[in-house]
């Protein structure tokens, strides 16, 4: 038995492909269409009712969502890999602090500016939803890159030369919302790491999958 992923090009299922493709570990793609919206149906409605990708199923059955969850789980069972820095350590303190900063505020701010009509029930807000919460993203991003900027690291990851999961679930992300004429004059820390991340040999094959730029 081996895991299987639920997710679609373009969409958080990179991060969980990308730690796969780095560890090489082989898994079970299954491709949930999310411009025929095949989340918001059975069969997938039945294994996440959230109707949210990516969501991984252990060899034993147990279904992870939530993508920071799945980030995690996947760094606990490959520990050797040292996907992230050691349990109990400083370093993985602070890596814990910003996935989670990811994945509560700019993830969820993303589901507002893709499915705005979820958030309001007046039509013509629909567009208003959508752009507060657009700068909201890309202020949350500004603070991660100052915050990269004040542990001044030689980069051009988050730990310096080597890739974290982090490093994987940033450039998953902050491709979002944020053009690369946004990104390098606001985020030129965020953008190299991107960059390194869509270099890396592993991950390139799979980020060609998922991304345009
Ligand atoms: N909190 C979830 C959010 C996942 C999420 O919003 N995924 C998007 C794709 S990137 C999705 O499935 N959207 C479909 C929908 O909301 O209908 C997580 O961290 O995994």
């Amino acid at each position: 038995m081996t895991y299987t992923l639920y997710g679609d090009p373009d969409s958080g299922s990179f991060t969980p492909e990308a730690l796969f493709a780095m560890l090489d570990v082989p898994y079970t793609l299954k491709g949930v269409d999310l411009e025929k919206f095949e989340q918001t149906e059975d069969p997938y409605k039945a294994v996440n009712p959230m109707g949210k990708i990516p969501t991984l199923i252990l060899p034993d059955g147990t279904v992870v969502t939530e993508s920071a969850a799945v980030l995690l789980t996947i760094d606990e069972r490959h520990r050797s890999a040292g996907l992230l820095p050691e349990i109990g350590s400083s370093e993985r303190a602070w890596a814990l602090r910003w996935i989670m900063f990811i994945s509560n505020n700019i993830y969820e701010a993303v589901g507002r500016t893709d499915f705005p009509g979820r958030y309001t029930s007046n039509y013509y807000d629909k567009e208003a939803v959508a752009a507060s919460a657009k700068s909201e993203i890309r202020w949350y991003w500004v603070l991660f890159e100052r915050e990269l900027a004040r542990r001044n690291l030689a980069g051009p990851f988050a730990f310096g030369a080597t890739i974290s999961a982090l490093d994987v679930y940033v450039a998953n992300i902050s491709g979002w919302e944020n053009p690369i004429e946004w990104r390098a004059p606001n985020a030129p820390r965020i953008e190299a790491l991107r960059q390194a991340v869509k270099a890396h040999p592993k991950v390139a094959p799979v980020w060609a999958r998922h991304f345009k730029d």
